[in-house]
């Protein structure tokens, strides 16, 4: 049993030849709305920004590098590698380091045409020709193995505060020491790995993973793992941290009290952040930190590809661990079943959601492989004043006029004097004509008070 993004992928193809469209993705959280940004993509992975609406996107299964300018998606491909993509193979993960020239790195299994014998995963870097929008000067900077596969290739990219670029890698079907067996020599198998510069294994004991993201703010790495028809799980990357597959997946005072974690070197085991009983299979994690989307500056945001859902999980004043002080259920952190899951679900309707990042504009972009699409989340503005409303001052009403709910009755006090209320009278508050109308249920004004609203 494979529990695979690109399995199910696979399958959502299949599907859409008999429904030839997905549902639209639907934002549950206020202030907040969601538009298509480009689709007529071939099964995009994951994106990465050259510039302000400027970015690029990997096809999985023919190697195109696509560009996006101002949400044109252009006719030509900077770049087309040859790769291997059956199962979890492909053109996968993205970053782009903002040298002058940008330096773009590119996770891929290597073929010697599309389709071809698997020659490695390897991760190359590039560099921008902007003149000509293409990749040039490729150097070969990390070859990672790929057999036995055919999943589990991992292949997300991320660069830290210094643009030192890390790759994640699964564990390739391997019984090696990395998956806590005691046999074998390191094998770059289930780490995260420093590839440019290379050093040490940050992680080990990892079974798949298609989330890995840093924190803008504390610089703390976060991966999302996949389970293997339970546990699927986020972690915060401790030093020397060993997630503990083969050994357990899911946390270890679960259904594993008693198990050992061989181990390997200096690598200590740690429990999960949070876990999902019955997988979902998330995928990416990121962090926002942008004026417009403000309202999501305290949480990690996960996406999953067995839903096309989006979630948010609140994290405590350091950023080290979740809060679940709003969620009694969660406080065991984990997602028993699919309505603890879905206590943390801000969106649906995404398809089968590969990356989020964030743009140059502070905007979240959603990629979902099985819509072949790109969507953007953005701050509502009702009143079109360039300020979202969630930030308007409180003044600035986003309609007209505003009903008090008035079906108890109440006090109204205006300049000093209270008015009682009776239930049934309705009061708006008029904020762009200042005036203050009482009115009764037949919609009748009863009472007007002119003057400034503060
Ligand atoms: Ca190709
Ligand atoms: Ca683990
Ligand atoms: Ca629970
Ligand atoms: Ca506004």
């Amino acid at each position: 049993m494979i529990t695979c993004i690109f399995l199910i992928l696979l399958i959502s193809i299949s599907l859409t030849s008999f429904y030839p469209s997905f549902a639209a993705p639907v934002l549950e959280i206020s202030g907040l709305d969601v538009e298509e940004v480009t689709s007529g993509l071939s099964a995009p992975t994951t994106m990465d920004f050259l510039g302000q609406n400027d970015f690029l996107v990997l096809q999985k299964n023919d190697g195109q590098v696509r560009r996006v300018v101002n949400d044109v998606l252009q006719p030509n491909p900077v770049l087309d590698l040859s790769v291997t993509s059956n199962s979890e193979r492909g053109l996968l993960g993205i970053e782009i380091v903002h040298t002058d020239p940008p330096t773009v790195y590119l996770f891929f299994t290597e073929s010697s045409s599309d389709g071809g014998i698997p020659l490695g995963n390897r991760i190359y870097k590039y560099t921008w020709d902007a003149p000509n929008s293409q990749l040039i000067n490729s150097v070969l900077v990390k070859d990672l193995p790929v057999l036995p596969g055919a999943n589990h290739n991992g292949g997300i990219l991320v660069a830290d505060v210094n643009d030192n670029v890390f790759a994640i890698i699964g564990d390739l079907n391997r019984d090696g020491i990395l998956q806590n067996f005691p046999t074998e020599n390191p094998d770059d198998t289930s780490v995260i790995i420093p590839v440019d510069p290379t050093g040490p294994y940050v992680a080990m004991g990892i079974r798949n993973s298609f989330g890995l993201s840093f924190d803008p703010v504390t610089w703390n790495l976060w991966d999302t793992e996949n389970g293997h028809r339970t546990n699927d799980e986020i972690n915060l990357i401790s030093q020397n941290f060993n997630s503990g597959w083969q050994t357990i997946m899911g946390p270890f005072n679960g259904a594993f009290p008693d198990v050992n974690i061989p181990g390997h070197g200096i690598y200590s085991y740690s429990e999960p952040e949070f876990t999902w009983l019955d997988t979902i299979c998330p995928t990416a994690i990121a962090f926002v930190q942008s004026i417009p989307l403000s309202i999501l500056g305290d949480y990690a945001l996960v996406g999953d590809c067995n839903n096309g859902q989006l979630y948010r999980f609140p994290l405590n004043p350091t950023r080290t661990a979740f809060d679940f002080s709003d969620f009694a259920s969660l406080q065991d952190l984990i997602a028993d079943d699919n309505t603890e899951r879905d206590l943390l679900r801000i969106g649906i309707g995404f398809g089968r959601i590969t990356d989020i990042k964030v743009g140059p504009d502070g905007l979240l972009y959603i990629v979902s492989i099985a819509d072949g699409a790109i969507y953007r989340i953005f701050p509502v503005d009702t009143d079109g004043d360039g300020i979202p409303d969630v930030n308007d001052p409180n003044t600035e009403i986003t309609t007209d006029t505003v009903a008090v709910d008035t079906t108890f009755g109440g006090d109204l006090t205006v300049d000093g004097a209270t008015f009682t209320i009776p239930p049934g009278i309705t009061v708006e508050f008029d904020f762009v004509n200042n005036k203050i109308l009482i009115k009764n249920p037949g919609g009748k004004i009863l009472i007007q008070f002119d003057g400034k609203i503060t």
